[in-house]
């Protein structure tokens, strides 16, 4: 990289001598420096701010050195590493993970209480970095978590959004989003390099030429450019020395550009236009599965693979690297569609820039990417208007054609005369109008693609892909997903923690299939009052959240009943509304005993796409009830809801170690995965779900004992479909179904307006596109199952205990293990 002033014989010229001694002294030390000469301010007059970015800058500090000494050594090695590009990391806080990572939290514990200062107060003022939707950018974050964890070299690039995914609050009941200004009191974790600057062209028009050499050549005349800003976060491995990098960028405009205007003599057009490039790393877009086909997006998604790739070539490669090394050097993992732009960046770099033949460029390139796919919706697989593409990125469009007739030769000579194949198979689709079609893109320059659980993958090869499977069955694979044991037990759960530690020791934290240590003490009855005292605690604590964080007050002694995740139909929050109204009238109608009903408290966490209508209607019905059903005294202490606002990490890593009763009821075959389904496990809740993503292997895995199956599976979804689904059947059929969806649409919930529920009892009993009506009563009958379950409160331990245990599979290590073995071949150990 750059070069230094210092004699390379120089102790410091290649980098730190060390980090800080691990002491208490040393770290009050550290940190007081940190807050006098970093934030300029005496201990005395110190915000929670100061204090906190003090902090920060301190644990910072301690990864620093090891950060520079990872880099040294993966500079002196040529071994190929990852590149994961991902348009989301959904981090959540940083602090707790860096302390963790560095075993420092008893020692910054003790360093600030010196200093007259509670850890805990400072844990607060951290603003969660929010810069993804859900699960697809919270795998993300775990990976790169595992990968340092294993001493694997991994470089995550993505883009550093001003503003993440917005903040939900309600008004009367109903969702609004505020933009979520994550960056106002700085971030301390990241390291900004404004004059690492990448160009980034778009527009303008392509011109043929020939070279000296008498080539044919192309050449793009851009129309515009911006810059993309490097900043690096450092990713550190739990205990293990190791810290990797994150490298996300931000869009400036370039100053050739300003000077233009100047020149024409309009200063208010020149900070206009530098406006307009700067956008592009403004705003994380909030749908999470049905891509509006955004220019600013498309604009996002160029703009940072092409950063990533320019970087990765010529920052991270010596000067004399030969491209056509490149697949020794890397593999570009596609974390969905959103980076798949990459591809026709690489083809222009080799051929354009770098001078090679097609047919060698074509070669390297497909040795370089591989693609997982997030999904099984149709109308969640990307697809770009031809019309857009030649106006914002001409050069690529051409690549793009040309990949495509390369390879629909392939089918043709794969399947003579099956032009309804070629059709199908083409890069390019025809309706409703010309565009790409990026998971094609993906299939076709990738050496594997993945599906995130064995059903989406089974999926992925027989319906979604089934073309590409049968022209390439070896190019298919599974890897199961998987989330990091550090966030999401070591540091959630400490309770949980201590009491696994205690028993097994401490190994598990970095090798997680060591809990099946944990197996043969589901029957000893000392432990099991432990593990519930663990939970009781747990619920404890998410009660003093509730209350500060949203001023809930949960009832005590309740089952806790979670569903927490995105809002989307197909993720069913509507079926669990119908279970909680079902309850509710079966009380207040007499039909039902009160007395005979276990208390339960449900907690609902999820966020709306802002143009997602039917989600935003369900969202406001859920919090319409929860006003009415705790207000009424007929069921107190039988019933309680709770919507907290914005469910982000911070709060999952509160709320999921409480949990009694995890909720994954999605129609089967259409959650590829779920990842909370895991973390709700491995905190010892069981799961009430379908045969759907992860909860076949889950309940594999735990056992049918210990998991609530109900609803359909996948292929009688399809039968069902087939014969043709009409949602009304079921409520003239079901008396408790008609009657709560009767009780909804009386206004009985909001207000006596029959209109404010209209639209979500119309759906449901015109169309219920995810057949909630179907699996009702299934569904009802796996609830009254769990009650009675719970009446057996040492049989349930038993049963929760048995989920952690056998869950260690879930690890997020487990998964890179598998990308490693399976696609990436790349070697561990730093
Ligand atoms: O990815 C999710 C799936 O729905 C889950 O089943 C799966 O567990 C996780 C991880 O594999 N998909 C997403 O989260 N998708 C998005 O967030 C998204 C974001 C932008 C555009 C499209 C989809």
């Amino acid at each position: 990289e750059r070069g230094a002033s210092l004699e390379p014989s120089h102790p410091l010229a290649r980098g730190p001598v060390a980090s800080p001694p691990h002491s208490v002294d040393a770290f009050v030390k550290e940190f007081l420096r940190e807050l006098n000469y970093g934030q300029g301010v005496p201990l005395s007059r110190s915000s929670l701010n100061d204090q906190y970015l003090a902090l920060a800058r301190t644990v910072r500090g301690y990864l620093t050195a090891r950060w520079l000494e990872t880099a040294r050594k993966r500079r002196s090695h040529t071994e190929r590493a990852v590149g994961y590009l991902s348009a989301e990391y959904l981090l959540g806080r940083q602090l707790d993970n860096a302390l963790l990572a560095t075993d420092l939290t008893q020692i910054a514990e003790d360093a600030l209480h010196a200093c007259g200062i509670e850890l805990d107060a400072l844990r607060q003022v951290e603003v969660e970095p929010g810069l993804g939707n859900g699960g697809l950018g919270r795998l993300a974050a775990c990976f790169i978590d595992s990968m340092a964890t294993m001493g694997a070299p991994c470089i995550g690039y993505g883009l550093r959004y001003e503003y993440g995914i917005f903040k939900q609050t309600f008004v009367d009941g109903r969702q609004i989003e505020i933009p979520d200004n994550w960056l106002s009191m700085g971030d301390p974790w990241e390291i900004a390099h404004p004059e690492m600057e990448v160009p980034v062209h778009f527009g303008g028009h392509t011109e043929r030429y020939v070279d000296e050499a008498g080539r044919d050549r192309v050449k793009w005349i851009h129309g515009w450019d911006v810059l993309g800003i490097r900043y690096n976060y450092m990713v550190p491995g739990y205990q293990n020395g190791v810290v990797n990098t994150l490298r996300l960028w931000r869009a400036r405009a370039t100053r050739a550009f300003d000077l233009d205007i100047f020149n024409a003599g309009d200063y208010a057009q020149a900070v206009r236009s530098q406006t307009f490039a700067e956008n592009i790393s403004k705003v994380l877009y909030p749908e999470d599965s049905t891509p509006q086909g955004k220019e600013l997006r498309l604009q996002q998604q160029y703009f940072f693979v092409a950063c990533s790739l320019y970087d990765f070539i010529k920052h991270t490669q010596p000067t004399d690297f030969d491209v056509r090394d490149l697949p020794e050097r890397i593999i570009f993992q596609l974390n969905d569609t959103h980076p798949v732009i990459a591809i026709p960046e690489l083809m222009r770099l080799l051929v354009d820039d770098y001078g090679l033949e097609w047919e060698d460029a074509w070669g390297i390139t497909r040795q370089c990417f591989a693609y997982t796919c997030h999904t099984l919706l149709p109308e969640a697989l990307e697809v770009w208007p031809v019309s857009l593409m030649e106006r914002l990125l001409p050069r690529h469009m051409e690549i793009i054609y040309r990949i495509n007739e390369g390879f629909l030769d392939e089918v043709r000579e794969a399947y003579p005369g099956d032009e309804l194949r070629v059709r199908r198979m083409s890069i390019i689709g025809d309706h409703p109008e010309r565009s790409v079609r990026m998971a094609h893109l993906a299939t076709v320059a990738s050496v594997k693609v993945n599906g995130v659980a064995e059903l989406h993958s089974q999926l992925l090869r027989d319906k979604v892909l089934n073309d590409f499977a049968e022209l390439w069955p070896d190019k298919f694979t599974n890897v199961t997903n998987g989330v990091t044991p550090r966030r999401f037990v070591r540091q959630a759960n400490p309770y949980l923690s201590k009491l696994i530690t205690d028993t097994i020791g401490v190994g598990w934290v970095a090798n997680l299939d060591r809990l099946e240590e944990l197996e043969v003490y589901a029957e000893d009855e000392d432990f099991r009052e432990k593990f519930r005292a663990v939970k009781a605690a747990n619920k404890e604590r998410i009660t003093r959240v509730l209350q500060r964080r949203d001023g809930i007050a949960l009832p005590e002694g309740h089952l806790l009943d979670v569903m927490v995740k995105r809002l989307h139909e197909y993720k069913r929050q509507s079926l669990k509304l119908l279970h909680i109204v079902t309850l509710y009238d079966g009380i207040i109608s007499g039909r039902l005993d009160p007395a005979s009903v276990t208390p339960r408290t449900v907690v609902f966490g999820a966020k709306a796409a802002p143009g997602y209508r039917m989600a935003k209607e369900t969202i406001y019905l859920i919090n319409s009830a929860a006003t009415v059903i705790n207000a009424d005294p007929r069921v107190e202490g039988r019933l309680f809801m709770a919507f907290p606002a914005n469910y982000n990490v911070t709060l999952a890593e509160r709320l999921i170690p409480a949990a009694d009763l995890s909720e994954q009821i999605s129609l089967a075959g259409k959650e590829a995965s779920g990842t909370g389904n895991m973390k709700f496990a491995l905190n010892g809740a069981l799961t009430i779900g379908t045969d759907d993503g992860a909860n076949v292997e889950i309940r594999r895995l735990v056992g049918d004992d210990n998991f609530f199956l109900f609803g359909m599976d996948e292929p009688q979804v399809a039968e069902l479909q087939a014969r043709g689904y009409r949602p009304a059947d079921y409520y003239e059929t079901n008396e408790n179904l008609r009657s709560a969806i009767n009780l909804i649409a009386s206004g009985h919930f909001t207000g006596g307006d029959r209109d404010a529920a209209g639209l979500f009892v119309g759906d449901l009993l015109s169309n219920d596109a995810f057949l909630a009506l179907a699996d009702y009563q299934s569904y009802m009958d796996a609830q009254a199952r769990v009650e009675a379950y719970y009446a057996d409160q040492e049989a349930w331990t038993k049963s929760a205990i048995l989920n952690v245990a056998r869950s260690g599979y879930f690890s997020s290590d487990r998964s890179m293990r598998d990308y490693i073995d399976r696609i990436w071949h790349v070697k561990t150990g730093v």
